[in-house]
């Protein structure tokens, strides 16, 4: 793809009223911006201290200037920075007296993709600025800064330049066939796919864990009908945001709510009770429950503690999603009742919610596996799920060369696109369109 090189120009800073407001231009030629606007040329990295003017002379606000010549710039290109008063009319008419100037309104995300378009970040990092920006958790903010840094760059390239390893040897044996490859060599190639699998494997579980770290863990309460689940809810958003009443069966759509716990955030969703049901309503509300389940980190199993036989998480949810037994109403259980394969509390008045609480803090924190984490998007974990089945395909197929090297260029392909060399502009435009207008 050709960079565009137009100036491009936005407000920077987020709408509404501020202390100091800044519109940002990038690209080839600034410098008469800079001129025109502030009747100066910036020294490069330089705060000036100026008047900013319409074309008519009259002065629109005064503030910073600042200058950062290519490529030292965020976006590789020649960028001005006029630094004002945080008001949206000021700062529109500075946007203006650009664009009169000859300047763009930037698209969404385009001075970051810019950046990449420059080779100033790959499109892992870029993605990371708006995960950095969204960021609803202090763990999510740390974490994006570390895929910023390059961390989750890092560890894909290493795994990207070993398969380059191999395939650069394999193509070499195709294209020269004299020299046989022997016994040995498969071996060895063997042994590098063995490694980069074990690699991948690694990668995949820390990106899963990254995603889930961007996006919030998603915590869903299900479990028989009128066991206490959407008390449970209430209780955890301190609201009544789902409906309550005594009769069974009274949720059906899933409820979702953003769950705040210190610096942690959650995803809870309430669901329609699990049991076997002709109601054609409920039927469908317990479907979504059962996809509501497939897609969680953690399931609270909420039961009846008043009630005899009350159905176990294990013969509804698969052995691979992790499950908390809730014994809930244990106001009303008899003295005798063994909770000690789960947790029990009071959803209705609030008993031992708030070590429940706690607890789901520390798992949501034991998500931080320490200075390598960093967030992922499911797009990443695809491709390195499409990278990985491509290495399993390759071990299936290692008699043919061939066969070998088709296997590892796919698996390549699909690393490559995580970074976003040899990328589409249709996914670029894709990416780079959700982010806010300034960045
Ligand atoms: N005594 C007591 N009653 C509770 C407790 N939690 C919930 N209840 C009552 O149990 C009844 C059912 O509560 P819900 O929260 O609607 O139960 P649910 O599991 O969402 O029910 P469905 O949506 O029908 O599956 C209501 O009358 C609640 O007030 C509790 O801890 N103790
Ligand atoms: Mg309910």
């Amino acid at each position: 793809m050709i960079p565009d090189t137009d100036t491009i120009v936005a407000v920077a800073t987020a709408p509404g009223l501020g202390g100091i407001g800044v519109v940002r231009l990038s690209g080839q030629e600034v410098l008469s911006f800079a001129l025109n606007l502030a009747g100066i040329t910036p020294k490069p990295r330089y705060a000036h201290f100026c008047q900013f003017r319409e074309v008519s002379g009259e002065v629109i606000d005064e503030g910073i200037l600042l200058y950062f010549p290519a490529p030292y710039s965020y976006t590789g290109e020649f960028v001005l920075e006029f630094q004002g008063h945080g008001g949206p009319v000021v700062l529109n008419l500075i946007l203006e007296q650009c664009i009169n100037l000859g300047a763009r309104l930037a698209l969404p995300g385009e001075f970051t993709q810019r950046a990449f378009l420059n080779d100033r970040l790959d499109l892992v990092q870029a993605e990371s600025v708006a995960d950095l920006i969204e960021a609803s958790s202090r763990q999510s903010a740390k974490a994006s800064l570390r895929s910023l840094n390059g961390v989750f760059s890092k560890r894909i390239n290493e795994i990207r330049d070993r398969l380059i390893d191999l395939r650069m040897f394999v193509e070499a044996s195709i294209d020269f066939p004299e020299e046989d490859i022997g016994f040995q060599d498969k071996l060895m190639m063997r042994e590098k796919l063995l490694g980069i699998n074990q690699d991948l494997e690694v990668l995949l579980s820390q990106a899963q864990s990254g995603r889930r770290i961007r996006d919030g863990l998603s915590i869903v309460i299900a479990g028989p009908p009128n066991a206490g689940k959407s008390t449970l809810l209430n209780a955890f958003a301190k609201d009544d945001v789902a409906i309550v009443t005594p009769y069974s069966g009274t949720t059906r759509d899933t409820i979702s709510e953003t769950i705040r716990l210190g610096s942690i955030v959650l995803t809870m969703t309430d669901t329609a009770g699990i049991h076997e049901s002709d109601d054609l309503i409920e039927q469908e509300g317990i479907n979504r429950a059962h996809k509501a389940i497939y897609g969680a980190d953690l399931v609270l199993w909420v039961v009846d503690a008043s009630m005899p036989r009350q159905p176990e998480a294990i013969d509804i949810i698969s052995s691979d999603i992790q499950v908390w037994k809730i014994y809930n109403k244990m106001d009303l259980a008899a003295p005798n009742v063994d909770f000690s394969d789960g947790f029990a509390i009071s959803a209705k008045s609030g008993k031992n919610i708030a070590n429940l609480q706690d607890r789901l803090r520390h798992f949501a924190e034991s998500e931080d596996i320490g200075e390598g984490t960093f967030t992922a998007r499911a797009r990443h974990i695809e491709a390195i799920q499409s990278c990985k089945e491509s290495v399993d395909q390759a071990f299936e197929v290692c008699d043919s060369l061939e066969l070998f090297a088709e296997s590892l260029r796919h698996a390549h392909g699909a690393l490559a696109r995580i970074t976003g060399f040899f990328d589409s502009e249709d996914l670029l435009g894709e990416i780079f369109s959700r982010f806010c207008i300034g960045k």
